[in-house]
Parts: C-alpha cells; structure tokens; sequence
C-alpha cells in the first residue's frame, strides 16, 4: 500500500524563537514544492513553538512537539500537557527519542504514558525506539525495538494505531555521522511493520516508520527508497533550510 512519507525536523535544544522563524522561512519554498506528495513537520523547542505556528500559516508545513508530560495539569515544574502543546497549535509530538531515554530516564512506560496522553489531546505521537551500539553488537537489536514497540504502544486498538508513526533511530547512529546502511534499516522496518500487523492487522501497512540518525541530503533518497522506511526523523541536518528541503525532496 502506499504511504505518504513523511520527513519530520527535530530541532533539539536549537534556535530561539526569531531565529525558527528564520528558518521556516527559508523552507517555505522548497517544502512548498513537495506539497502534498510529502508530508513534512518541524519540531522546534517548546519556546519557538507560538511563533513557529505563526510562521507556518499557508505552508504544508506542521508542528511537532519534542515531548510532553503524561499529566494533564498540576505541579510538575518544568513540564508541559499534552493540552498545552495542542494549543500551541502542535499536531505530532515526538516521544521516547533515545535522548530522553539515556539523558533523561524515559522509559517504554513513561513513553506509553505520553502516547496517551498526546493522542487524548488529538496530536499524533512519533514514537521513537532504537537499539545502542552495545545492543546491536550483542544481536540484541530486534528484541530491544521490538520491546520499545511493544511497551510503547501497548493496549491502543487497531484504529489508533493507524495514525502514530514509529521512528527507528539506531543510537550509535545519532549525531554520530554513522548512517545505518538502507539493508540495515529495511530489515529493522520490516522487522517492525511485522509486529505492528501483529498489534494492529492491516494497518500496520498504513503506518510511517521513519528512519531517524544522521540522515542527510547524500544518504536519505536511498534510505527513503527501501520499501519499509517511510520518510526521516531528521537532526542535525534540518537545522539547514538547504539540507532539509533536499531530504524531503529526496522523499518523493
Ligand atoms: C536522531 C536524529 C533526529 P541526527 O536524534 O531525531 O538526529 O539526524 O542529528 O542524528
């Protein structure tokens, strides 16, 4: 079955707000020409977040959280809901990236707390999994997504799973430089829609799996081009207008 691609920016702890701005921008254009045959978001921190929403106004171009808290209000200093960032104008919120996980003591629990708690604010989570360097040395790879799928999906029906995307962002391939070969990554993807058929049936074929981890302009047509791997989680890399539009044109 067809899917859309669709190429998300994670712009980690970059950019204030004038300078997001700045860079929505510059991709107005560029995205604009993929318009409709790919579907592209930008996930700017949480203070870039309201001018972002402005920026974007007559783009195809949607908003994404980095995170979220579980709790719909109270005192969580430092946090924010699933409500806020929908009244941010957020439509997709990224969850479990391995920077949470290993920095920030996110777990498959706290992340299936999260799915909740975006998709009960109608924003569609991303959900990130991925094995560490150690894991895939130890043949371990399979087992940890699958658990990562597993624990962070647990329970949705067949209907709500249609609309999350899973991003498999190998660890050692973050920020490293390292790319997973487009082998390495078809047989994660495969290895993933295949459990989601078991989770969800047949629409499992609906649901992106985005390949995240040093993806850029020389390596993400390929990677995009392997059958199961549905457009890119993209780090450093979107932080350039030119870049970015380059792999989401590398999508089509
Ligand atoms: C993985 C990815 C974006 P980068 O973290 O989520 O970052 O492309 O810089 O490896």
């Amino acid at each position: 079955m067809a899917r859309i691609p669709f190429v998300c920016g994670n712009w980690k702890m970059h950019k204030t707000a004038a300078e997001a701005v700045a860079l929505v921008n510059e991709l107005r254009d560029g995205v604009g020409e993929a318009a409709g045959r790919v579907q592209v978001a930008v996930a700017p921190p949480f203070t870039a977040l309201h001018a972002v929403k402005q920026a974007i106004g007559g783009t195809r171009i949607e908003l994404a959280a980095q995170d979220v808290h579980w709790e719909a209000q109270g005192a969580f200093t430092g946090e924010i809901s699933a409500a806020m960032l929908a009244d941010a104008g957020c439509t997709h919120g990224i969850v479990g990236h391995s920077e949470r996980r290993q920095l920030f003591g996110e777990t498959d629990e706290t992340v299936r707390k999260k799915v909740g708690a975006l998709l009960g604010a109608g924003i569609r989570p991303i959900v990130c999994v991925g094995e560490t360097l150690g894991e895939r040395e130890a043949n371990r790879t399979l087992e940890v997504v699958e658990r990562q799928v597993r624990g962070g999906l647990a329970g949705l029906s067949a209907e709500v799973l249609a609309g999350i995307t899973v991003a498999y962002e190998p660890v050692w391939a973050i920020g490293t430089g390292k790319t997973a070969t487009s082998a390495q990554a078809q047989e994660v993807h495969a290895a993933i829609r295949k459990l989601l058929r078991e989770l969800g049936g047949s629409v499992a074929d609906q649901i992106r799996i985005q390949y995240g981890g040093s993806v850029k302009p020389e390596n993400a047509r390929e990677l995009m081009s392997q059958p199961d791997v549905d457009g890119a989680l993209v780090g450093g890399a979107s932080l350039k207008a030119k870049d970015f539009i380059a792999i989401v044109k590398g999508a089509l």
